[in-house]
């Protein structure tokens, strides 16, 4: 089954924000952003902006007729700044005019002055300040305390990784319009149109049904969408709200960038305790999560980064902790990993630094701790149907990574100034959202009297293939053919509530309350059959579009059964809802089932270093990868390389960098080099682990969108390998990005010939 949208993207005819037609007298809206990164506000003058031709209106936080507050979690953030400034690029005014290129013009007429104070951006100095987003959150197994004494050997360090930018291709945007009685019409580039619909209906005092938010599907998201979408379509319906006209916001690449949030930055502390026998006995670690200037999604991220302190290794003693700091920069949000793979490099790190110490390959120490059948993981879920060991074994086998490593080491004896670096990077991810409650979707699946039908879900197609998907389910359930299931647009008033499509759920959850509205459906579809055959409804079968009675084929089809049951006055419509059953957690423990199941396998990263430059391949990521029983192998193939080309650009390329000032310098594509086609792996194998799934896998199919990012990781520690072998004396701190600057600083720091 192909991509449904394969086709209009190749041609260009699939319908994004920027695509929908605009109504008559629509007016564009630019943002102004905070000059500064912290201060007061002590002049705002628009008096020249506002007299330019085809200026409509200047709209602050005092003309917001609701509560001036989008914060998601916590009530942190105003819309538009009031009075202070807590970062660079913050909101604090949206200019409205007749066209785009006329705000622009009136933006830079605003005379906006500041009293500035002292900006924070590190997160280590904001914890020493007192500065925290929320209490620290720890979470602890066994008995740390007591585990040391019995180490053999006992390895401390800190890993350090930056941010990431989403650099989805559609940046930020809303189009938003007044219907009768002024109610709004809201298309949004969101991954949760609930929160738009509720943070709108907040900002302008409204009861949620007169925000009607409609998504045909976003240009990317990773995460960047899933609350940071909000603010733009809060901004575009107030002015379409106040001013009675269609507004249309969309943030052009520099705004996007500088405004909007991105990957957390961490800093952490480790300490790991080994056996002679290498072991890991022990494992305590401290992150120091960059949080930015609000709470956004902090939280649940940190909570995440707890949840994968481990990998998939299994500890006996662990304690994580957490600090979620308050910094002067735009507050960080999802991105694909959601804190997992920040805490991942960490466990990453500490394995490498005790294989580096004590002089065996990283390799011996993972594979001797990968977390086994009915081992507890530290949040107290048991693991089960567990896959580490088993895609371990079989990445070796498969593609011979044992020779492979041989080889290598061959390679480099025989050669001095290229190097090759190899490593191993099992990966372990928690599939649901972390917070139990938002484990739940819906469906509303309409069956029409041609026998067509049409599907509509919570989740949003941001180019992860999900409508797909959700189409074969409907397909597949009802044994129809494919062309006569049609996804419909994700839209509040269809499907209400929803949970943002996130925490790589979308299939899973949705997919499962389309399953759910399809057995209604057949139920009743059966009935009508039996009463077409005078039978009863357990004997009847629906294959292929064709009514079968006692394993019989009749001549009843999908169409006359669905014209004779509207006859009938059955209803053809049916609402899904699916709830994640099982799962449960514990806050004040801190332990709990929290994950549905987990995905596992493993990769192989082989990288070639030009020691003369610095300059890297990453020539091959073999890997063996738990699908489950995939419902489309080539669409969960699609995100296997993308996870990992994403994983890889933030470990090796992708440097966000801000001066202390809070000021970001890697603002545009010149300055912040993403992965292009040389970056990513010459070889990219990926064979399937083959395992039934799970049940709460929608069709047995696992859950793709974020475990794979977490292969790229292994670039990192592949790169480091072959810097070390050249170049063994060097004193190579755990800091991402390793950029080809930084490697080749690394391969000559106390360099001995
Ligand atoms: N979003 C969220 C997520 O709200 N909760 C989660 O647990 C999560 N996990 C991954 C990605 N987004
Ligand atoms: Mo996400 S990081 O699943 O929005």
């Amino acid at each position: 089954m192909k991509n449904i949208d394969a086709t209009g993207h190749v041609t260009g005819k699939s319908v994004y924000l920027d695509d929908i037609p605009e109504q008559k007298g629509t007016l564009h809206a630019v943002v102004l952003g905070s000059a500064v990164a912290h201060g007061r506000i002590t002049k705002l003058d628009f008096s020249e902006a506002l007299s330019y031709p085809g200026v409509v209106q200047i709209f602050t936080a005092k003309d917001i007729p609701g509560e001036n507050q989008i914060g998601g979690i916590l009530d942190d953030e105003p819309l538009f700044a009031d009075g202070n400034v807590h970062y660079r690029g913050q909101p604090v005014a949206l200019i409205v005019a007749q066209d785009e290129f006329t705000a622009r013009k009136a933006r830079k007429l605003i005379k906006a002055e500041y009293e500035e104070l002292t900006a924070v951006t590190d997160p280590r100095k904001a914890k020493e300040k007192g500065l925290l987003l929320f209490p620290p959150r720890t979470f602890q197994s066994g008995d740390i305390d007591n585990a040391w004494e019995k180490c053999d050997y006992i390895f401390e360090g800190r890993a350090d990784t930056a941010g990431q930018e989403h650099l989805y291709i559609e940046t930020q945007g809303a189009y938003v319009y007044p219907l009768e009685n002024s109610n709004l019409m809201v298309h949004s580039s969101t991954q949760g149109p609930t929160a738009v619909q509720k943070t709108i209906a907040q900002i302008l005092g409204l009861p949620m049904h007169r925000v009607e938010v409609n998504v045909t599907r976003l240009g990317g998201a990773f995460g960047g969408k899933e609350d940071q979408a909000t603010p733009w379509a809060c901004m575009a319906a107030l002015a379409a709200y106040k001013l009675h006209k269609p507004v249309k916001l969309v943030l052009n690449r520099e705004d996007d960038i500088t405004m909007t949030g991105k990957r957390h930055p961490y800093s952490s502390d480790f300490k790991i305790g080994l056996t002679k026998d290498l072991k890991i006995l022990a494992f305590e670690t401290v992150y120091y999560q960059n949080g930015g200037a609000a709470a956004d999604l902090s939280a649940p991220i940190m909570g995440r980064s707890l949840f994968h302190a481990t990998n998939s290794y299994h500890i006996p003693h662990v304690k994580a902790t957490g600090y979620s700091c308050k910094t002067n920069l735009p507050p960080f949000t999802a991105f694909r990993g959601f804190g997992a793979p920040q805490a991942v490099f960490v466990m990453e790190a500490a394995i490498a630094m005790a294989a580096e110490k004590l002089n065996v390959p990283a390799s011996i120490i993972q594979e001797k701790n990968l977390i086994k059948e009915n081992d507890v993981f530290h949040y107290g879920q048991k693991a089960e149907r567990v896959n580490a060991r088993k895609s371990w074994q079989k990445m070796m086998k498969e593609y011979r990574i044992g020779e492979l490593a041989k080889e290598i080491d061959d390679f480099n004896k025989t050669h001095n100034t290229v190097k090759k670096g190899l490593a191993v990077m099992p990966v372990c991810f928690g599939i649901s959202f972390t917070k139990t409650s938002m484990n739940q979707a819906r469906s509303l699946v309409h069956i029409y009297q041609d026998g067509s039908v049409g599907v509509s879900t919570g989740a949003i197609e941001m180019g992860q293939a999900v409508n797909t998907k959700l189409l074969q389910v409907a397909a597949q359930a009802f044994s129809i053919h494919p062309e006569r299931v049609k996804l419909e647009t994700t839209n509040t008033t269809r499907v209400a509530n929803t949970s943002p499509t996130a925490a790589s759920t979308g299939a899973d959850l949705n997919g499962k309350a389309v399953l759910n509205a399809c057995d209604d459906l057949l139920k009743r579809l059966k009935q009508s059959a039996a009463k077409m055959l005078d039978s009863k409804p357990e004997d009847i079968e629906i294959k292929d579009e064709k009514i079968y009675h006692a394993n019989t084929e009749t001549d009843i089809t999908w169409e006359k059964l669905i014209e004779f049951s509207f006859l009938e006055r059955i209803s053809l419509s049916a609402v899904g809802h699916y709830a994640t059953p099982v799962i449960h957690f514990d806050r004040t423990r801190e332990k709990g089932h929290p994950f549905a199941y987990h995905v596992y396998g493993t990769a192989a990263v082989t990288v070639r270093l030009d020691c003369l430059r610095g300059a890297y391949d990453i020539e091959k990521v073999q890997v063996i990868h738990d699908f489950g029983n995939s419902i489309n192998p080539e669409i969960d193939l699609g995100q296997i390389e993308g996870g990992i080309a994403q994983g890889i650009g933030w470990l090796t390329l992708e440097e966000l960098k801000f001066d202390e000032k809070g000021v970001l310098l890697s603002n545009s594509l010149s300055t912040y080099k993403v992965p292009d086609i040389y970056a990513v792996p010459e070889t990219l194998q990926c064979k399937p682990l083959e395992t039934e799934g799970p049940e709460l896998a929608i069709l047995h199919s696992k859950a793709i969108g974020e475990p794979p990012f977490l292969y790229g990781i292994g670039a990192y520690f592949a790169l480091r390998n072959a810097i070390r072998a050249f170049n063994p004396k060097t004193d190579l701190q755990f800091e991402a990005p390793l950029t080809p600057e930084k490697v080749l600083m690394a391969l000559y720091r106390d360099f001995q010939t």
